[in-house]
C-alpha cells in the first residue's frame, strides 16, 4: 500500500519540492495551508489535481501551527505514516520584530505537532525542520555535537522545537528526528532572503526594472545548498531503523559579498556600481559564519550535495531571468541537466501563465 505523509509548509519551499519528491515516490501526500484571502499555492500548482478525480494523491488541508485542534483532527483522520514538519515565521530578520510571533508558531507550532501526534496514538515518523542559526556564534564547523547559542527570537525558538523533538523521542518514544540544515536556496526560495533577492535583482537590473539593490551586512558567512538536495536528505532521515539528529549542509562558506560578485559577475554586472546599504536589514546581534559538518549525514544517509556555490548561484540567476521574461544565460539549466536530472522541477515551477488559468489549487473542506 503506497504511504501517506502529511507537511506542513507545503506552500513554502521546501514543503513544494517534499511535496515533489513524495508523489514521485508514489506517497499520498497531504498538506496543511493556512487560509489566506487569496491563493498561496503557486509552488504547488503545477503538481496538484482536482481531488475529485480518480488517481488525485495530493490533498490539501486548512490548519494553522498556532491552533492544536485542527493539527489533531488532521493526524487523527489522515493517520500519515510520515510527517514533515516544516512550517515556521522562518525569516530570522522578521523575527526581531515579531519575536512573540515567531514564539508562538516556530515553537509552539512543534509542541502542538507532537502533542497531537502523542494524543492520537498513532504511530507515525516525525521529522523537525532545525535550523544552523541554533548555533549563532558557536565557532565553525559545526556537527551534531556543537554546543548551541542561538543569536535570534528565530534561533531560540528553533531551538525549543529542536528540544521538544528529542523530549518527546526519549519521553514518548516517538519516532521524532531534527534535521539541523544549514541554509538551501533555490529559485522558489522566498523572495526576502538575500540570495534571491539578489538574484532576483539581477534579473530586474538587466531588464531595466530596478537600478538599485539595498541590503545589510555583506560580511556575514553561510553554508549555501541547493534546496531540492536538502530535501532528498530530510526524507532519507525518515527512512532510519531510528530516530536520531543529522546535520545536512555543504562544507563550503562564502560571504554575502561572494554571492553578489558571482552573481552579478555571471550577467556581465558589477554589483559595486549598484548595491547600496540600509541599516533597517541589519540585525541586533549576527550570525557571522556557520558552515557545516556533516560527516555523520554523509557515512550514516549516504547523503552527498552535488550542486555547488557557483553552481547555485547560475541555476537562480537563469531562473529569475526567464521569470522576469528574459532569456537565460544558460549555464544554470545546463548544469542542472547534467547534474540533477532527477524529480524535482528546476525552475519556480509555475510560469507566470499557468498561475491564472484554471486548474487552480482547490482546497479539501
Ligand atoms: P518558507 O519558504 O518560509 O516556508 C514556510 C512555510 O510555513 C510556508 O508554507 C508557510 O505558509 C508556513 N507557515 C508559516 N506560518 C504558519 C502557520 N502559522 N501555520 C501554518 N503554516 C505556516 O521556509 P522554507 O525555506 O521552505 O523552510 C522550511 C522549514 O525549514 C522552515 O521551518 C524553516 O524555518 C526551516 N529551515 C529552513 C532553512 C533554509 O535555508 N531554507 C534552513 C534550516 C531550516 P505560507 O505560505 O502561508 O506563508
Ligand atoms: O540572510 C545577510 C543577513 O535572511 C543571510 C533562513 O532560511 O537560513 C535562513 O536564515 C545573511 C544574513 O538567511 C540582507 O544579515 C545582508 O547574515 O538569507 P538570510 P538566514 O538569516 O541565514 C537559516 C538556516 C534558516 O533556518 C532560516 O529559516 O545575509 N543579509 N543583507 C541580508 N539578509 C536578508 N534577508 N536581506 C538583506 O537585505
Amino acid at each position: 500500500m503506497a504511504k501517506r505523509a502529511l507537511i506542513t509548509g507545503i506552500t513554502g519551499q521546501d514543503g513544494s519540492y517534499m511535496a515533489e519528491l513524495l508523489l514521485s515516490k508514489d506517497y499520498e501526500v497531504h498538506g496543511i495551508i493556512r487560509r489566506a484571502s487569496t491563493f498561496n499555492t503557486q509552488r504547488l500548482d503545477h503538481v496538484y489535481n482536482d481531488p475529485h478525480k480518480p488517481g488525485a494523491r495530493l490533498f490539501l488541508h486548512f490548519g494553522d501551527l498556532s491552533s492544536g485542534e485542527q493539527l489533531s483532527n488532521l493526524i487523527y483522520n489522515v493517520e500519515p505514516n510520515e510527517i514533515y514538519h516544516l512550517g515556521a515565521q522562518s525569516h530570522v530578520r522578521v523575527s526581531f520584530d515579531m519575536p512573540e510571533y515567531t514564539g508562538d508558531t516556530t515553537a509552539l507550532g512543534t509542541t502542538r505537532m507532537l502533542e497531537a501526534i502523542r494524543r492520537s496514538g498513532i504511530r507515525t515518523k516525525f521529522y523537525q525542520a532545525s535550523s544552523s542559526e541554533m548555533f549563532g556564534s558557536a565557532p565553525p564547523p559545526q556537527n551534531e555535537s556543537t554546543p548551541f547559542h542561538p543569536r535570534s527570537p528565530y534561533g531560540a525558538a528553533k531551538l525549543y522545537s529542536y528540544w521538544m523533538t528529542v523530549n518527546y523521542r526519549e519521553g514518548y518514544g516517538l519516532f521524532a528526528s531534527n534535521g539541523i540544515l544549514f541554509n538551501h536556496e533555490s529559485p522558489r526560495r522566498g523572495e526576502t532572503f538575500v540570495t534571491r533577492k539578489i538574484t532576483r535583482a539581477v534579473a530586474h537590473i538587466v531588464a531595466g526594472k530596478q537600478q538599485d539593490l539595498y541590503l545589510g551586512n555583506l560580511d556575514a558567512k553561510r553554508d549555501w545548498g541547493y534546496a531540492p538536495e536538502y530535501v532528498e536528505g530530510m526524507w532519507r532521515i525518515l527512512q532510519q531503523e531510528d530516530a536520531s539528529d543529522f546535520v545536512l549542509g555543504t562544507g563550503e562558506e562564502h560571504s554575502v559579498r561572494e554571492f553578489l560578485e558571482e552573481a552579478f559577475s555571471y550577467a556581465g554586472l558589477d554589483w559595486e556600481r549598484y548595491v547600496k546599504t540600509d541599516p533597517k536589514y541589519l540585525r541586533p546581534t549576527e550570525v557571522d559564519c556557520l558552515i557545516a559538518d556533516c560527516a555523520r549525514a554523509r557515512h550514516r544517509l549516504a547523503w552527498e550535495p552535488r550542486i555547488t556555490f557557483t553552481e547555485l548561484v547560475r541555476i537562480m540567476v537563469d531562473a529569475d531571468l526567464e521569470a522576469a521574461g528574459l532569456p537565460a544565460i544558460g549555464e544554470g539549466n545546463k548544469i542542472l541537466a547534467s547534474k540533477f536530472h532527477s524529480w524535482h522541477q528546476w525552475n519556480s515551477s509555475v510560469s507566470p501563465a499557468s498561475q491564472l488559468v484554471d486548474g487552480r489549487v482547490r482546497v479539501m473542506e
